[in-house]
């Protein structure tokens, strides 16, 4: 397993998730993984440089020069890790990472299933977004949906619509939510948890995933969760899956022996409680590396 940490917060409004991946080690990430037998090394944080100082020069793509530059690096240090025989785990930073790290998945596996565990759907294109903000529009880049602005800019993709699942969905803009209507993905709201629950939830999820496919990339959103059990992230939206249906979650998808890759993001710990959400989502990584209860 090879931690890739990225400080980035310029695909969102608000700062203080850069800080996420140096919180995450504060908590005892490695110590955590190593507990479970596996071997594991942190290559530290990327570098993002600053934004130059100036005006937005595109209000609908805001930071896209400086974004693009840290999706590529992201999309090269974790092409490295499965290279070099790791598991990548991506340390956030915003949402927007997840387009780098689906483009070096793209690169070593033909069919992807995705899994994308969010309270946004993340499907806003430069067309829909209605803030700007690059991390609600990284799964729509991901499957190759928007502009040719992100699409293709970090390689081809083979993260295949039909076998993506967003799950925990309820905070969508307008056109986002028809442009996922439209689509091949699988939503899964708030509501189907409340109605079906966690565990028939992931049973769909993870037939829709492994269907056909060779890799499953697992993309967790720390807003997923319910700001009462997770107040530490940069979007929070009431309503949210609990701690326990998170685990049932991770638990589930470790289980399928598919995931090759996990990405956490959006943890603000300028915003945490006790450190409560790192130390939750710690928990969470462990469980979608095999931790069991019993
Ligand atoms: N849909 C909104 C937008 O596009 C909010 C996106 C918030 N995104 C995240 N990631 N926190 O899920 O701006
Ligand atoms: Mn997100
Ligand atoms: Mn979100
Ligand atoms: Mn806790």
């Amino acid at each position: 397993m090879r931690i890739v940490g990225v400080p980035l917060d310029l695909g969102a409004d608000r700062r203080g998730i850069d800080m996420g991946p140096d919180a995450l080690r504060n908590d005892g990430l490695v110590k955590r993984i190593a507990d479970l037998d596996i071997e594991v090394e942190d290559t530290g944080n990327i570098f993002i440089p600053r934004p130059a100082p100036g005006l937005c020069k595109n209000p609908k793509l805001k930071h896209y020069d400086e974004v693009l530059c840290a999706c590529k690096k992201v999309r090269d240090f974790v092409s490295d890790a499965i290279t070099d025989g790791y598991f990548p785990l991506v340390i956030g930073g915003d949402h927007s990472i997840a387009m780098g790290t689906t483009a070096a998945l793209s690169k070593h596996y033909k069919k992807i299933g995705m899994i994308w565990i969010d309270a946004h759907g993340d499907f806003n294109t430069e067309e829909t977004t209605i803030s700007g903000n690059i991390h609600g529009m990284s799964f729509a880049t991901s499957v190759g949906r928007g502009t040719k602005a992100l699409v293709g800019k970090m390689g081809k993709t083979c993260v295949c619509e039909e076998n993506c699942v967003l799950i925990g969905a309820r905070d969508l803009d307008p056109l986002e939510r028809e442009a996922l209507k439209k689509s091949k993905v699988t939503v899964f709201t708030m509501r189907d948890i409340d109605e079906i629950g966690m565990y028939k939830v992931m049973k769909k999820a993870m037939k829709i995933a492994c269907n056909g496919t060779d890799a499953i990339h697992v993309s967790f959103d720390l807003d997923s969760i319910d700001p009462m059990e997770a107040p530490g992230v940069g979007t929070p939206v009431q309503g949210g899956i609990t701690y326990r249906e998170a685990h049932l979650a991770m638990e589930m998808i470790s289980e399928c022996g598919k995931l090759k890759s996990l990405e956490v993001v959006e943890l603000n710990p300028i915003l945490d409680s006790y450190n409560n959400t790192g130390k939750l989502a710690i928990g969470l990584i462990t469980s979608a590396l095999g931790k069991k209860i019993f």
